[in-house]
């Protein structure tokens, strides 16, 4: 009969997986409106897309003129967290900005 140890110790046995996949890559994109303010979307790319200021300006005023614009590159789990974090804070300002991701081609 099997004692509490055993099932114990039988619990801990490691599988190791092997991930033989490459992880896919995301475009997350930011897209104009008209409502909100550039210093918002300006502030966003310097905080959640670690952007200095002037690519900051730059891509936001792409988004402005193009109506879309490539915020930043990123593995599934954080391109989701990105779009994400970017409609929390937005709504949190009162703002309608929308952020989309679009994988990559492999
Ligand atoms: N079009 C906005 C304005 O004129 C600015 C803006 C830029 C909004 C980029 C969203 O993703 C955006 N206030």
């Amino acid at each position: 009969m099997s004692n509490g140890k055993e099932k114990y110790s039988q619990q801990l046995e490691e599988k190791t997986e092997i991930r033989t996949e490459k992880p896919s890559y995301y475009n997350v994109f930011l897209l104009n409106d008209d409502y909100t303010t550039m210093e918002f979307v300006v502030d966003i790319l310097k905080n959640t897309f670690h952007k200095n200021l002037t690519e900051a300006t730059q891509i936001m005023l792409h988004v402005h003129k193009q109506g879309i614009g490539l915020a930043g590159v990123y593995p599934r789990e954080i391109a989701e967290t990105k779009v994400e974090s970017v409609h929390r804070i937005a709504r949190e300002n009162g703002f309608p900005l929308k952020c989309i991701m679009e994988k990559k081609n492999d």
